[in-house]
């Protein structure tokens, strides 16, 4: 079996715990340090312009148009940010990443981890990497606009994505470095944002265990973000960064993680991030990795000049594989294959030069096929809680 797979792993772990009882299971599972914080947090802490932003609660989203002209990398003034509260202001010198747990040599406990300071994972082997890090309810809004269809969670357009330049240190010498036993199975990280309540419940810190496979992976444990020292709404000092996987597993504010050589649940693998509907069996799905889609880098109902030709630029994305090719409608009924503008295994941006025939609304449409033969579909398969929206978004335009 591929435990990096985690609907298959997940049975796994539902067959030595019982759901009912993973799903109760609520602050009180981790232990509550706390990071001496430098100053009152802030919601988001960056400037949100609205001609780069749409903010929707504690987030923020990107729009699309603010992509067009900027290489492959979204830069960090226009990078998404899901904060299920806000954003922590930490302290570099007082942080601390504390290890602990079963699957450990020594079996160190919560009260005493090994731990683990900001310069000692600065002084460790260093990696960079190039990676997508999107909200597995990024497209949510689509199965209501498109298909009809209700859900939970914020109402995100397709801009719950970024792709971005990431140095830290392999979550595996890390662990290795503090005592990794061959039985580990799970390792939950949390993050030092505040306890995560939600209908009068409080769930604890955000926190979503992870198989040892993936873990050690490749999994970066990263402090910096485009060259810059990781940005406090992206998880200053320490965030983990997990390609292919939805966002929730990228831990920001990165405070603690226990290795388990049994699995670990936490209401983020238990109670959300699974796929629960008419198609689903009734403990639903669990979601690990990321699916196909693509956007184009215009302004929603944006507005065209008439009687010229427009190079549509675009960007398509896999948590499955890499884009193998891309192709566009602008009349619902003919698709043409866009060109692409690079690759660099994140995402594939692509382009198409398009004459309309006239003035009026037009739908824009692009839909991508990925190494594994994976493509967007006409309909999002539907759950409950909106994840995955994975079909052709239908992009509206005028044409005046
Ligand atoms: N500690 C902590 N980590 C977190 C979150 C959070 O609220 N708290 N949100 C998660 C979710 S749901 C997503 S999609 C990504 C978003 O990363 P970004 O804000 O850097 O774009 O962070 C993840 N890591
Ligand atoms: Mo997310």
């Amino acid at each position: 079996m591929d435990l990096t797979d985690e609907a298959d792993y997940d049975r796994v772990r539902l067959g030595r715990r019982t759901f009912l009882r993973a799903t109760a299971l609520t602050a009180a599972f981790f232990p509550l340090w706390t990071s001496p914080a430098v100053a009152e947090p802030g919601p988001i802490v960056k400037p949100l312009p609205a001609d780069r932003f749409i903010v929707r609660g504690t987030n923020a989203e990107t729009r699309w148009e603010a992509l067009a002209g900027t290489g492959n990398l979204v830069p960090i003034d226009r990078f998404f940010v899901r904060n299920h509260t806000l954003t922590p202001l930490l302290s570099a010198q007082t942080w601390r990443l504390r290890l602990f747990g079963t699957g450990l040599r020594g079996a160190p406990t919560a009260g005493n981890p090994v731990e683990l300071g900001y310069q000692d994972l600065l002084d460790l082997p260093a990696r960079t990497v190039t990676a997508r890090i999107e909200c597995a309810g990024n497209g949510r809004s689509f199965y209501t606009t498109q298909q009809n269809q209700s859900v939970t969670g914020t109402a995100w357009q397709l801009g719950a994505v970024g792709v971005a330049r990431w140095r830290g240190v392999p979550l595996s010498t890390v662990l290795e470095r503090a005592g990794l036993r061959r039985s580990a199975v799970d390792v939950l990280p949390a993050g030092l944002d505040p306890d995560y309540v939600t209908g009068g419940v409080n769930l604890g810190p955000v926190r979503r265990p992870l198989p040892i496979r993936k873990a050690l992976k490749d999994v970066l444990v990263a402090y910096e973000m485009n060259g810059e020292p990781l940005p406090p709404d992206h998880g200053f000092p320490v965030r983990l960064v997990v390609p292919d996987w939805i966002g929730i597993a990228s831990i920001k504010w990165l405070g603690g993680i226990e290795v388990s050589d049994t699995p670990l649940v936490s209401p983020w693998n238990t109670q959300f991030y699974r796929l629960v509907g008419p198609d689903y069996p009734p403990e639903g799905e669990l979601i690990g990795r990321q699916n196909i889609k693509s956007a184009f880098e215009l302004p929603w109902g944006g507005t065209l000049a008439a009687g010229r030709t427009h190079h549509l630029t675009g960007r398509s994305w896999s948590g499955t594989g890499g884009v193998r090719g891309v192709e566009v409608s602008t009349d619902g009924r003919t698709w043409r294959h866009a060109a692409p503008r690079g690759h660099d295994g994140a995402w594939l941006r692509w382009s198409l030069p398009w004459r309309p025939t006239g003035p009026g609304s037009y739908t824009l449409r692009a839909r991508a096929t990925d190494r594994t033969g994976a493509g967007q579909p006409a309909v999002a398969p539907y759950n409950t809680q909106g994840y995955l929206f994975g079909a052709v978004v239908g992009h509206p335009i005028t044409v005046a």
